[in-house]
């Protein structure tokens, strides 16, 4: 049995047990269960799962046990609490308003324990811990990401709640509006709803917070491995808007020997934004261009919008009219709305013919050798006409930096009326087979739909290489298709900080590829703030610099010589790191683990690290702590406990401890973590300007483990078994350091042939083979 439907008061509630440590509870509402599917669960994986259940029913409660957890619902009250093997209780519903009916809306209130921190809930600005604030889930094209403003533009309605004693995972399997409210209303309990939907969620028990993420990731997918390039940089700008600026662009990266791999079209090599157009006075040799930057080394990556310009002579358009596959109103009228084309309409990508006409269009790009597709305002984000006219005066005519700010919300209410505005009219529909949805309900999907169009339709295109695919938008399970970078932040100290949060608990959302514009997007970037965000943004698993129309260049020389200088230092070490950041993405897939890691991933166990937001792991090894404010040239850090090495000059530190160091403006604070291995290329241009038959190893003292993968970079060969894993620890023994290589898998002949290991300053050449070796 994993199944059992159970009265509580006057509604029945099913628990599915999917792993003896993931319970899906899910309530009929108004005596029915009208939701039988899952817009972001696969269905599929969890069916069947045979996880053995034992089942007690008393006089006044039920009690169900795996070999984890034991939940007791109460007969009367209704009320569940769920405890571990150590009669631990992990989570258990507020008094008797487990389930609170008004409506259409279903509340359910749940107790806050006493140490509890409450970390994720999907692209978050800051602070890192949400309890005692608000979180709404609606996919918001937001361009003020001042701390506490909320929501952006990706839905993640999941969490973990730390306690010392055990984590959970919730992940609110809703698409409609929803929002929690974590201990703001009333410091006991946390309570949150949907405005329509079911109340459908899943406990995730895990032992540690990367447990959960684990069990999180399995119910909702995980990426791939990325090709290769897209780890080097990204340099984008809204817009490179003609061949000879591309053109100039990628010798300028090359005469100076700054390390690059990708360049982007904004939306200005459209012709009149039409998408899937190019615009061929701006572009008059497109194919050819591709080629060129092919050549230097170089991918290409287009924007597309999902808005199609009402335009009766454009191809686009009519074919998708005249097939219905564009969204209609409850009247029957296409929809149509306002976006840089002018008067638009929104594909229905809820539909599998409109997701694969839309698939197909990529074709034609991907066979000029297009590698990357970045897919923006897919909220969908939509401006009334008067917005449509003011935008295209403020920023073609009068070229204004940044939006003017509007003024905020009194209150809840009219916060969400606000947002609900800036996106297609909730009435609009949707289908899926003979399914009708409102767009309040398939909104915050829309994104992720989007994407997965876009990834189906890359795959059929071209089935041998891995796609790029970047998104503003999306909800839980987005990182099956596509990288996510954070939309328009702002050229200001506060954004640079604010990045660091919001990336925190995007990867504890279980979203590995990440990041956020480097330099800031809105407004003009300074010299001290650029090389602040250059030596940050090396350490985010999306690395690319972009910035917004009519600021000032953003390039890694628009800044003077020594900025220039810092940058390609920087550039060159995330170069070297790519061995590293490749082998995390690995863990990512396998186990959805992210690469920037909040310290308490790390040390799950520390209470006190919850208070330091401003310092992250990058993978288990690399602690991060990045210069937020202008002019500062030192910082203090919290080491955890352990022993720490400092990246720059070696000097050994003992954890436990904040510590006051030196940031000269060409150095972020880094420290090692004992026992650390971190595999490093040598730099190169571009991601495969050379062979990497070598690896250096950097061992810091100590015992530690890492896992290194590596493959062709670029192809799905990986699936059949091509690649390889290695395994390597360090040791002391009697007073000597080893290290410890142990293939794992074999499947790669074109991998690493010698490693170069470097220890406290020693440098020992080795040949790739199994072993204990002693390296100092
Ligand atoms: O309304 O395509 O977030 O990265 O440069 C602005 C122009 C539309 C928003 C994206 C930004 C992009 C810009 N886009």
């Amino acid at each position: 049995m994993d199944e059992k439907v159970l009265r509580v008061k006057d509604e029945l509630l099913k628990i599915h047990f999917i792993t003896p440590k993931i319970v899906n509870f899910h309530y009929s509402k108004y005596g029915k269960f009208d939701k039988n599917y899952s817009l972001c669960v696969d269905y599929e994986k969890i069916k069947d799962s045979g996880v053995r259940v034992t089942y007690e029913e008393g006089e006044n409660y039920y009690r169900l046990s795996t070999d984890y957890l034991e939940i007791i619902v109460s007969k009367e009250l209704g009320k569940v609490s769920i405890y571990d093997k150590g009669k631990n209780l992990i989570l258990s519903d507020y008094e008797d308003k487990g389930y609170v009916k008004e409506g259409k809306k279903i509340y359910t209130y749940k107790k806050i324990r006493h140490e509890e921190a409450f970390l994720g809930f999907g692209e978050r600005l800051g602070p890192l811990n949400k309890r005692g604030h608000v979180l709404i889930n609606w996919n918001t094209d937001e361009s003020d990401h001042s701390v506490g403003n909320d929501p952006l533009y990706q839905s993640h309605p999941f969490f973990i709640a730390w306690h010392p004693t055990a984590s959970y995972g919730l992940f609110f399997d809703n698409t409609f509006l929803s929002y929690f409210d974590m201990g703001k209303e009333d410091k006991d309990y946390y309570y949150f709803c949907a405005e329509d939907g079911d109340l459908d969620y899943y406990f995730i028990y895990g032992s540690s917070p990367k447990d959960v993420i684990e069990g999180y990731t399995y119910l909702t997918g995980r990426y791939y491995m990325p090709p290769l390039w897209s780890l080097g940089l990204h340099q984008s700008r809204w817009s490179y808007d003609s061949e000879i600026k591309l053109y100039n662009l990628a010798k300028e990266f090359r005469k100076r020997n700054i390390p690059c791999d990708a360049l982007y079209l904004d939306i200005d090599y459209m012709r009149g934004y039409r998408v899937f157009t190019i615009n061929k006075k701006r572009f008059p040799h497109f194919e050819k261009m591709v080629k060129d930057l092919k050549n230097l080394g170089f991918k290409l990556v287009v924007i597309i919008d999902p808005g199609v310009k009402w335009d009766r002579k454009y191809e686009i358009f009519k074919e998708g009219l005249s097939k219905d596959f564009f969204c209609r109103m409850e009247n029957g009228k296409v929809f149509t709305g306002y976006v840089w084309p002018g008067k638009s309409v929104f594909p229905d990508f809820l539909r599998k013919e409109v997701r694969n006409f839309w698939g197909e269009k990529l074709r034609e790009f991907i066979n000029m050798g297009v590698s990357g597709f970045w897919n923006d305002m897919n909220e969908p984000s939509v401006f009334s006409r008067i917005e449509y006219w003011a935008m295209k005066i403020l920023f073609h005519i009068l070229k204004f930096k940044e939006p003017p700010k509007l003024p905020k919300p009194k209150n809840f209410e009219e916060k969400i009326k606000q947002i609900k505005r800036k996106t297609v009219h909730e009435k609009v529909i949707h289908k899926e087979d003979d399914k009708i949805f409102y767009h309040s309900e398939i909104h915050n999907l829309y994104g992720l739909l989007m994407n997965q169009a876009t990834f189906e339709g890359f795959l059929k295109a071209n089935p041998h290489e891995r796609p790029f695919i970047l998104t503003r938008s999306g909800f839980s399970g987005i990182q099956k298709y596509s990288a996510v970078w954070c939309g328009d932040n702002k050229s200001s100290w506060e954004n640079l900080f604010s990045s660091i949060i919001t990336l925190q608990n995007l990867s504890i959302s279980g979203v590995p590829f990440i990041g956020e514009d480097v330099g800031g997007f809105w407004g003009d970037c300074e010299r001290e703030l650029f090389v602040r965000w250059m030596e940050l943004g090396i350490f985010y698993p999306f690395f690319r610099i972009h910035t917004a129309k009519n600021t000032r260049n953003q390039e890694p020389w628009s800044f003077g010589d020594e900025a220039e200088k810092i940058a390609k230092d920087f550039i060159s070490l995330r170069y070297r790191l790519i061995p590293y950041i490749y082998s995390l993405f690995y863990e990512a897939k396998e186990k959805g683990i992210p690469l920037i890691r909040s310290l308490i991933l790390e040390f799950p166990n520390s209470k006190e690290v919850l208070s330091y937001e401003d310092e992250f792991m990058f993978g288990p090894f690399i602690l991060v702590a990045p210069v937020y404010e202008k002019e500062k040239r030192e910082r203090k850090v919290y080491l955890p406990e352990g022993f720490w090495y400092d990246f720059y000059t070696g000097k050994r530190y003992r954890g436990g401890t904040l510590v006051k160091v030196n940031a000269p403006l060409n150095k972020i604070p880094l420290f090692l973590r004992e026992g650390a291995i971190i595999p490093m290329w040598n730099t190169q241009s571009y991601v495969g300007e050379k062979k990497q038959e070598m690896l250096n190893l950097e061992v810091y003292p100590g015992d530690g483990k890492f896992l290194y993968y590596e493959d062709d970079g670029i192809s799905w060969d990986y699936e059949k078994g091509m690649y390889n894993l290695i395994e390597f620890s360090t040791f002391k023994k009697e007073e000597k350091q080893f290290l410890r290589i142990r293939f794992i898998h074999k499947g790669y002949k074109d991998g690493t042939k010698s490693l170069k290991v470097h220890y406290c300053k020693k440098e020992k050449k080795l040949e790739l083979m199994e072993g204990e070796f002693e390296i100092n």
